[in-house]
């Protein structure tokens, strides 16, 4: 059976709560197509994410890797295209707040995801979940979990599969935040299991 990492973060900012932890902790264990899903929860630190990603990959050898975040604010299911060599923006949940930083000295400027994420977007349309390929998963700490992974994956010459997924908000978090799309936590959790049926 092959092995999946799926990883979800914790709560940052002022999202009192993360709706990829309830997914990630509800898949964690399942069957889904050709893979056992094994899952784990990230913290929003730009000091631990990365190295504990690298971490998980050496311990489980997954054959792939997706990472799930929060964009809050998006309408869809946004596969992510790419990541960047940069780590910038709002502070983490350890007070730090990189500026332009390089995430990694001697990387890519990017990594293009090896998830086939085309074919995720229109799964998902099919399924009826509105979906959409994203060009750009920000500076922060999801680009640089999906960039660490890329760039393990590149730097160790492993076949596996890896990238990222952002979702919007739950219901659970849009009454608590107050002015952000959402879905319900069925359809989210329903749309990543698409997503994995996809690999
Ligand atoms: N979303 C943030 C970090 C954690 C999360 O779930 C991001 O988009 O970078």
């Amino acid at each position: 059976m092959k092995k999946l990492l799926l990883t979800g973060f914790e709560p940052f900012l002022h999202y009192t709560v993360n709706p990829t932890m309830k997914i990630v902790e509800e898949l964690d264990g399942l069957v889904i197509g050709e893979y056992k899903v094994i899952s784990k929860i990230m913290p929003v630190d730009f000091k631990v994410s990365g190295q504990q990603l690298l971490q998980f990959l050496e311990e489980i050898q997954p054959d792939a890797h997706i990472s799930l975040g929060l964009a809050a604010g998006r309408f869809k299911i946004t596969p992510e295209r790419i990541a960047i060599n940069f780590k910038d923006g709002d502070a983490d949940n350890e007070g730090n707040k990189p500026v332009d930083e390089l995430i990694q000295e001697a990387g890519e400027p990017g990594y293009l995801s090896t998830l086939p994420v085309r074919e995720m977007v229109n799964k998902l349309l099919e399924n009826g979940f509105p979906a959409e390929m994203s060009n750009s998963a920000g500076t922060y700490l999801c680009n640089n979990v999906m960039y660490e992974g890329l760039h393990y994956a590149k730097a160790s010459n492993s076949k596996m599969l890896s990238g990222f997924i952002h979702i919007p908000a739950s219901h659970e978090l849009a009454i608590q935040h107050g002015n952000i799309p959402s879905w319900s936590h069925e359809d989210l959790k329903k749309s990543i299991i698409t997503c994995i049926e996809v690999l």
